[in-house]
């Protein structure tokens, strides 16, 4: 069987360690592609992860690239192409500079790739999927965005902290927006298949949204020069994984809704089932008032960037 072919759009941070686990996870040949000036970057950081894989005992093809005809035939595209956070900026403040650049992408991801499946990271996170969605007019189930599984990642992590318990056995669901008013749903929680409010105050629950809420700037702010890479790298690849082995995971995701959750027209954080099909099916879970409150909150924020990026493109 022919090996797979990931494209990495943006080789800064994340991209880089998307790489890196890329080859580790033996998922398939990688390209990175970013600006014609970083195009010795990219090279030379696909050299140096080549240079690793004896030691590591995996095999793939790696290519740094600034010619998008080197990304052809992708069977996974990924983008991280734009600028990302400094302290005191909000995503939104990111979505001038990276509409442009999200519109140049995806202009040439239809141009090359039109059948790869497109997971998009670069922020603001919910209203650059959708410009990337509008410009290439591929299928909804074929173009997601990735924050649910990072904000999901993060939550389950601050609960297995407070709890000193395996993070594994933490189940969780954050929904809504990648920004202050995602949506984390503690009723949903679970630890070792038991309530996370039969094992934690809701004192203790409350702080653990609140920050899960913050957790991206809680790092830009601790970084001071840029925001998160390691768990976004992570995440996107888990979502990448879930397609090209057809896992049928069960994860959040901007997703484009076309009624469900009582909206239609957007991207936005809900539950999903990721397989060789893609998007395959958006899972709708039943919402109190209070919590569908807060989704519509969310969507409201999302709105008002949408407006933005429709203006532009
Ligand atoms: P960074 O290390 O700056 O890498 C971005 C790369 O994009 C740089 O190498 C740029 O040269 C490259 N680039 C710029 N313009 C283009 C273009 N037109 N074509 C191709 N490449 C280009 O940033 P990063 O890797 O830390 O973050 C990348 C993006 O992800 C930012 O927008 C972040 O805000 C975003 N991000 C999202 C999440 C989510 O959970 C959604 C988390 C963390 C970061």
């Amino acid at each position: 069987m022919a090996r797979k072919k990931i494209t990495l759009i943006g080789g800064g941070q994340i991209g880089g360690i998307q790489a890196l686990m890329c080859a580790q996870k033996q998922l398939g040949d990688v390209v990175m592609l970013d600006i014609p000036e970083m195009e010795g970057m990219v090279k030379g950081k696909m050299l140096d992860i080549a240079e690793s894989q004896a030691v590591g005992g995996y095999d793939a093809k790696l290519t740094g690239t600034s010619d998008y005809a080197d990304i052809a035939g992708s069977d996974v595209v990924i983008v991280t192409a734009g600028l990302p956070r400094k302290p005191g900026m909000t995503r939104d403040d990111l979505l001038d500079v990276n509409v442009k650049i999200i519109s140049n992408v995806a202009n040439n991801v239809k141009k090359y790739c039109p059948d790869a499946f497109c997971i998009i990271v670069t922020n603001p996170l919910d209203s650059m999927v959708y410009g990337f969605k509008k410009i290439t007019g591929f299928s909804k189930n074929m173009v997601c965005g990735m924050a649910g599984v990072l904000d999901t990642s993060r939550f389950r992590s601050f609960v297995a902290m407070e709890l000193d318990v395996s993070v594994e056995d933490v189940a969780a669901t954050v929904l809504g927006g990648h920004g202050p008013t995602m949506v984390p749903l503690p009723r949903l929680c679970t630890v070792g298949g038991i309530p996370l409010n039969e094992v934690m105050s809701q004192e203790k629950i409350d702080a653990i949204v609140t920050r899960t809420r913050e957790a991206g700037t809680e790092i830009v702010k601790l970084l001071g020069n840029g925001s998160a890479f390691f768990s976004p790298a992570a995440s996107s690849l888990m979502m990448a994984e879930a397609y090209l082995l057809d896992k049928k995971s069960v994860l959040t995701a901007a997703a484009y809704l076309e009624g469900e959750y009582g909206i239609d027209g957007y991207y936005l954080g809900v539950p999903v089932v990721i397989g060789a099909g893609g998007v395959e099916k958006i899972v709708e879970v039943k919402l109190t008032g209070d919590e569908q409150a807060l989704l519509d909150n969310s969507l409201k924020a999302v709105k008002t960037a949408v407006v933005e990026v429709d203006e532009r493109t």
